[in-house]
């Protein structure tokens, strides 16, 4: 209850309590204002859906090429080369993105989907084995982590070998966005090793030939990206690809496994898979917060946020803004959750959406025809982190259809 002892603008909002459960800072932090100053890091914080998806579509004066993490890159080094699609702004944004929306699009998404599906019938199939009583797993290690790392890479192109460097690749990543807590402390240890492995996966002799990192590589041959460019981008599928697919299945499993009407309406109609991953990507929002920074000073409310200054998004906290969503802390199939902004917004929403949901539809699809009743056979252990809110592990019992 940090934010009622304390004035809400001296409250860290990456301080170990309010990661391991934001939900009450978050209410506090809507409840002060359309934005609050945070004097902590010294940050604007944003808590209402209204203005955090005006900002979100607002890319001239909130912006992102000075980085979406605290650091401003105009006047600190950041850890890694920033990446051409999330730290740059129109008009150096705009070719990348171009090239790779199409590549990560729908309609090529088509030729993955029987793959996928099929992949996840037999991850789900070996799961459960040939016993006849329930099963117990862990969601995470055995669900939500091993499918997307069975599916994702394949998908990109790289290597078998070293792929177990990705998820903590990732959660170091993300932890770089908040500030030099003790989580970037302790991650810093093995980045370097990690990094270097990613960076080297980028380089078009090491990726298939008919792979995401290819069709990226293309693009350069046709001239639409240079071939400087062509790495970067790959990485940034090595970047946001797993981590948080993985964190939207755990966000999925975790709703279903405690709400059993929603998992009886997903075994009905198998079509609920989608709307059931949105709907979880809005009720727990694996991506919590993403920064910008303001171009121009920016009057709010009665605040003026200045020129230079730091924006924190609180996705998640807009994912359960009462002013804009009714009874925002149900997760509800009979709701229909876009909008949120989960995936964020405007010129910079999530590229990979089609993926993550398709990866989501195989798995759910799979477990739905397979299993009765998922419950939670424990309590979930939360896995802390500065932008994501994720589990360590999440122990189910899956019962056989
Ligand atoms: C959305 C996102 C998260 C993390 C990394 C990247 C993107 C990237 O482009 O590297």
């Amino acid at each position: 209850m940090t934010a009622t002892l304390h004035p809400l603008t001296d409250t860290d909002p990456f301080s170990a309590e309010i990661l391991a459960d934001p939900l009450p800072f978050q209410a506090a932090l809507r409840d002060a204002g359309p934005v609050t100053h945070l004097a902590r890091h010294d940050l604007y914080g944003m808590g209402r859906y209204a203005e955090v998806h005006a900002a979100l579509v607002d890319w001239q004066r909130f912006c992102s090429g000075a980085g979406v993490g605290l650091v401003n890159f105009r006047t600190e080094e950041p850890w890694r080369p920033p990446s051409l699609l999330l730290e740059t702004d129109p008009p150096h944004h705009d070719a990348p993105r171009r090239v790779l929306a199409p590549i990560l699009g729908p309609r090529a998404l088509r030729r993955l989907r029987d793959r996928w599906f099929a992949a996840a019938e037999e991850h789900v199939d070996a799961l459960l084995g040939g016993g006849r009583g329930p099963v117990d797993v862990d969601g995470m290690a055995d669900l939500a982590e091993s499918f997307p790392l069975r599916v994702f890479p394949d998908a990109v192109g790289i290597p078998r070998e070293g792929r177990e460097h990705l998820l903590p690749y990732g959660d170091h990543l993300f932890n770089a966005f908040g500030p030099a807590n003790w989580l970037v402390e302790a991650g810093a240890v093995h980045v370097a090793e990690h990094a270097a492995w990613v960076n080297a996966q980028c380089t078009r002799q090491v990726l298939a030939d008919d792979g995401f990192g290819a069709a990226i590589w293309a693009a350069a041959d046709r001239g639409d990206i240079t071939a400087e460019q062509a790495p970067l981008i790959v990485r940034s599928l090595l970047s946001a690809g797993v981590d948080t697919t993985v964190h939207g299945l755990g966000a999925v499993l975790r709703a279903l496994a405690t709400h059993p009407e929603a998992w009886a309406a997903l075994r009905e109609r198998p079509d609920l898979a989608r709307v059931a991953f949105d709907e979880a990507v809005r009720w727990e929002s694996p991506v919590q917060t993403f920064f910008r920074t303001a171009e121009v000073d920016v009057p709010i409310g009665g605040t003026v946020v200045p020129e230079g200054a730091k924006i924190l998004m609180f996705l998640g906290s807009a994912n359960r803004d009462p002013r804009h969503w009714d009874d925002p802390d149900r997760f509800d199939l009979t709701r229909d959750p876009s909008g949120h902004v989960g995936f964020g917004m405007g010129l910079h929403q999530c590229v990979g959406q089609h993926v993550a949901r398709l990866e989501a539809a195989a798995l759910l699809s799979a477990l739905a025809a397979r299993v009765s009743r998922i419950e939670p056979s424990a309590e979930p252990i939360r896995h802390l982190n500065n932008t994501m809110r994720a589990f360590a592990s999440q122990p189910l019992r899956l019962y056989r259809a």
